[in-house]
């Protein structure tokens, strides 16, 4: 059994989560039960990142105390995430008392090393991504360089964190791992970027006269921590960083953090090296996935074309969703959303594939044999025997490279197969020709196939998964988990239910 510690970003509280935000907790998700199933111990973290003048100000405009605010808001985000079926062991706010403390011990820690220093600074700001540009990187992007609106020019004292000192490691480090910053395509982007800039210095401090929301700056009141200097140190404060060794260790480094394309430079040039100043190992891996777009646009809130996640799943269901997010667009791209595609989905893969399937073959087993279908011939069909194997040996690989689209290519051709298979036997011939052992063996074969593939897609949907088990009169809790993919001798005793996806009309 191996321990796996994945994290999501610490989402903003200033407005609600879009589509976006689902997607990133969904990924996680699907590898934190696939680790789960494979009998991992998994330690699954997501969060809220909630200071900084961004979120003051969206509190002031909803005429609140900042406080009210974010407690709203973080309910906001655990709803969507029960409602997601989001798995997640831990939710951490950057408000939370012990996450402060740990920033406040870690810039102790920085400045004792004397990594960090006072000095003037010189910068432009972008409120909407809380990010300070110079001159020739606004020059350059004519604005914002990540959302291209206006920029505030800034000049006042600040705390600085030596990046500069780190540089060359960092280079010779990722250069030696090349896997650690994913898909290569972001690789090679940081490493671009590293090769065509100096690092300059980190500025972490914000005058509280400008900036109130933030945590105090350690021996200077007079300043709060720079928000993203605050918010990256929650994966090492979630997991007890400076306040309980024996869990600290037994977690870090993180396995797989997972980001979108958006914040790759924060988390792959700041954080490791933050890291390294505090003696610490970097992360495994930092997955950077790609963005849900309409149209050219990227969703987003501060656009304003957000797609909002509740209302999907009250139209199409939580699975269908999940299953959408991760299917139809491979992770580390980006993804065109619409409600076209997504009922396409639906109808093929879902409703026909998967669902007719199940429907056809319980139906069958209630009305051939009154619901009881017991071993008999145990012989696994020769299509279903090498389809299995394949699937079996390529699955797990496809997963721990979170390439979801494939691993459910190779489950929806099992799924062909089988459908082949009903097309091919005819059972209502079998059955008119009274063939009862064939016909037992037909259906005990597609409903071994059918909980075979209950076990794989569990991660990906699993309120399918248990459903699916529980119509074949079996025990989700017990009978989840990898091990039991296996073909085995059993008794079925079905227990139908409806259909699981039904249709969607399209006008
Ligand atoms: O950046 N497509 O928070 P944030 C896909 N607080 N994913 C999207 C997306 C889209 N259109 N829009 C947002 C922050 N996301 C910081 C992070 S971490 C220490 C601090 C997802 O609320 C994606 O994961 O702006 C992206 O990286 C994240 O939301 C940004 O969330």
């Amino acid at each position: 059994m191996s321990k796996f510690y994945i994290t999501t970003p610490l989402y903003y509280v200033n407005a609600s989560p879009h589509i976006g935000h689902a997607y990133t907790n969904v990924i996680c998700d699907c590898l934190a039960r696939f680790r789960r199933i494979q009998g991992d111990s998994v330690f699954f973290l997501t969060g809220t990142d909630e200071h900084g003048e961004k979120i003051k100000r969206a509190a002031d405009a909803e005429n609140t105390s900042v406080e009210n605010f974010v407690n709203s808001k973080v309910s906001v985000f655990k709803n969507l995430w029960n409602k997601l079926d989001i798995s997640y062991d831990f939710f951490i706010r950057t408000t939370d008392n012990f996450h402060k403390e740990t920033v406040g011990k870690a810039i102790k820690i920085l400045f004792d090393k004397g990594d960090i220093y006072k000095a003037k600074y010189r910068g432009f700001y972008c409120m909407p991504c809380e990010s300070f540009w110079t001159e020739a990187q606004v020059k350059e992007a004519d604005g914002c360089p990540l959302c291209k609106r206006g920029v505030e020019e800034i000049v006042e004292d600040n705390y600085f964190f030596k990046l500069s000192k780190y540089e060359s490691w960092l280079k010779s480090y990722l250069k030696e791992k090349p896997d650690l910053i994913r898909p290569r395509i972001r690789y090679n982007e940081v490493m671009g970027f590293l090769d065509n800039n100096v690092l300059e210095d980190l500025c972490i401090s914000r005058p509280k006269k400008r900036v109130s929301w933030g945590i105090d700056f350690p021996a200077d009141s007079n300043f709060v921590v720079y928000v993203w200097f605050d918010a990256l140190l929650n994966y090492i404060s979630a997991v007890g960083f400076d306040r309980d060794e024996g869990r600290f260790n037994s977690l870090w480094p993180a396995d797989i953090q997972l980001i979108g394309k958006d914040i790759i430079r924060h988390h792959a040039i700041f954080w490791p090296i933050m890291l390294k100043a505090l003696g610490l190992e970097p992360p495994r891996i930092i997955f950077a996935h790609g963005w849900w777009k309409i149209g050219e646009d990227k969703i987003s809130k501060s656009k304003g074309n957000i797609v909002n996640p509740l209302e999907l799943i009250e139209e199409f269901g939580v699975s269908a969703l999940r299953y959408f997010l991760l299917r139809e667009v491979p992770v580390g791209m980006d993804g065109n959303f619409s409600y076209k595609t997504i009922i396409n989905r639906i109808n093929s893969d879902l409703a026909n594939d998967l669902g007719n399937l199940v429907y056809r073959v319980l139906n069958m087993a209630q009305k051939y044999f009154s619901g009881r279908i017991d071993a008999g011939n145990v012989n696994i069909p020769d299509s279903f025997n090498s389809s299995l194997h394949e699937l079996s040996k390529e699955y797990a690989a496809y997963m721990n490279e979170v390439d979801f689209a494939s691993a459910l290519d190779a489950i929806w051709k099992f799924i062909g197969v089988m459908n082949k298979f009903v097309e091919e036997v005819k059972p209502w011939i079998l059955w008119k020709e009274a063939k009862t052992d064939e016909l037992k063996w037909f259906l005990f074969s597609l409903l071994e196939g059918i909980r075979i593939t209950s076990i794989y897609i569990y991660p990906f949907m699993p309120r399918v998964s248990e459903s699916i088990l529980e119509q074949l009169g079996l025990v989700p809790e017990k009978d989840i988990g990898l091990e039991n993919v296996l073909w085995r001798k059993r008794t079925f005793v079905i227990k139908k239910g409806n259909p699981l996806f039904p249709r969607i009309d399209v006008d």
